[in-house]
């Protein structure tokens, strides 16, 4: 078998004083942080579009990856990137990895050619899977490249294109049942509007929420039982997208009866780009339940687009694996790298830097996030923060039990209202504090 990354071999743990760049310093995936190995924690995806069919091209020049498979063409192309993802998943020890329909096998003229390509494809895929570690974390379908979703797909003024959007999530939901993706995910790339001036907002909603619906039927109908996750970004390449957020998104599937049945799909750089921070959304989630799976990245704060770095932030990845933590984990999700390499790094062997810049970034994150858990470092705070609710008036207003008027009566009766600090500083202090000595 041809090797694609023949001068790199497995990527091993060597400890955090190790000088070998190809090597893991802090992830471990057989060290245990509590009852779990960080590999059953973490469960790492690879992104097959950014890793295997990203070429390097931007808005300014031409495509400028070196790959091995860059002289093949078509079918022979893609197979080609098969057998390299899996040789790449292996030697980077990724439990998970994910993809597009259209990253994976070319598009044909007619949906039957795209089809039957995709079957091609799937096909290899699934001889990869039958030998090796790595599992489908999720797969989903492409509706936003070609031209003809140019104004939307589930929410295009088009039925047409509607129908031609139901076509490919349900060969996508087909797929997903063959290669036992642990989820799948709709990430609405086109689904929002472009100005007001020409949009029906009300019948783009609600046919959005009808596909969901008949994307549900069909997979109940197949016996595909993968958690359905909806993963929210506020603009680009749409000017305004519906899944803005996760408060958004979670008002959208209470609208239409959908939120018992999906949760979210959460981008870091998605995150700054809706004015949030990373641990801002994955936290909203959480409190409803509805934190699936992570798509870890990170974004320039220079920029301000969805750059798609790999996550290097130590700090932000702390506070993220703290929310996953207190979330008891990702259950069927995981932490998928949707991240490129930038384009100067254009070398082969930069697949491997990053993504091991990547998985030991977040293993320290994991680190001291259960660190500062264990020792209850910010649970104490913010529970004595809000010791008034426990007894008093506090205690009735959390029980329900009061009213206006006696709360005014109560308000009327204070001789001075007293607040203490919040502690913003000092609390910041200590995280960095943690940072620096858990290791
Ligand atoms: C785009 C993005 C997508 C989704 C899957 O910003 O994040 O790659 O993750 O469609
Ligand atoms: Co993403």
């Amino acid at each position: 078998m041809m090797a694609y990354f023949e001068n790199i071999s497995k990527i091993k743990y060597e400890g955090p004083q190790s000088t070998n760049a190809l090597a893991f310093k802090y992830y471990n995936p057989e060290e245990k942080i509590g009852d779990r190995t960080m590999e059953e924690i973490l469960r790492f995806g690879v992104a097959y579009w950014h890793t295997f069919t990203y070429d390097g091209s931007d808005p300014f020049g031409a495509g400028n990856m070196e790959r091995s498979w860059n002289h093949l063409t078509g079918l022979e192309l893609a197979k080609a990137r098969v057998a390299a993802s899996f040789e790449f998943f292996e030697k980077i020890d990724a439990p998970y990895f994910c993809f597009h329909d259209v990253d994976v096998a070319p598009e044909g003229k007619t949906l039957e050619e795209t089809n039957r390509n995709l079957d091609i494809i799937i096909d290899e895929i699934e001889k990869h899977l039958k030998t090796s570690k790595t599992k489908l974390l999720w797969n989903t379908a492409n509706m936003f490249s070609n031209p003809r979703f140019v104004h939307g797909a589930a929410t295009s003024p088009n039925a047409d294109v509607y129908a031609f959007a139901a076509a490919k999530v349900k060969k996508g939901l087909e797929v997903a049942k063959r290669l036992h993706a642990e989820n799948y995910v709709f990430w609405g790339g086109r689904e929002g509007y472009e100005t007001l001036l020409n949009t029906d907002m009300k019948l783009e909603q609600d046919n959005l929420a009808r596909f969901f619906h008949m994307a549900l039927d069909y997979a109940k109908e197949i016996g595909y039982e993968g958690q359905f996750l909806i993963e929210p970004k506020p603009k680009e390449p749409t000017k305004h997208q519906y899944d803005f957020d996760v408060a958004t998104g979670i008002a959208f599937l209470r609208t239409y009866g959908l939120e018992d049945k999906f949760k979210f799909n959460i981008e870091a750089n998605h995150a700054t780009l809706a004015g949030h921070t990373f641990e801002h959304e994955l936290h909203t989630a959480r409190i409803h339940g509805m934190l699936g799976s992570v798509d870890a990245n990170q974004g320039d704060p220079l920029l301000g687009w969805d750059t798609d770095e790999f996550p290097t932030d130590l700090y932000t990845n702390t506070l993220a694996m703290y929310e996953i933590l207190k979330n008891g984990g990702l259950g069927s999700g995981g932490l998928n790298f949707d991240a490129k390499v930038r384009r100067g790094s254009f070398e082969q062997d930069d697949l491997f830097y990053a993504h091991i810049a990547g998985m030991d970034s977040f293993a320290i994150a994991l680190k001291v996030a259960h660190k500062l858990l264990e020792d209850r470092v910010l649970e104490d705070f913010v529970d004595s923060r809000y010791d008034s609710y426990n007894s008093g008036i506090g205690q009735k207003i959390i029980s329900g039990t009061t009213n206006f008027k006696e709360l005014e009566e109560y308000a009327l009766g204070l001789k001075e209202v007293k607040n203490t600090s919040g502690r913003t500083e000092k609390l910041k202090m200590i995280i960095n504090q943690y940072v620096l000595n858990t290791l």
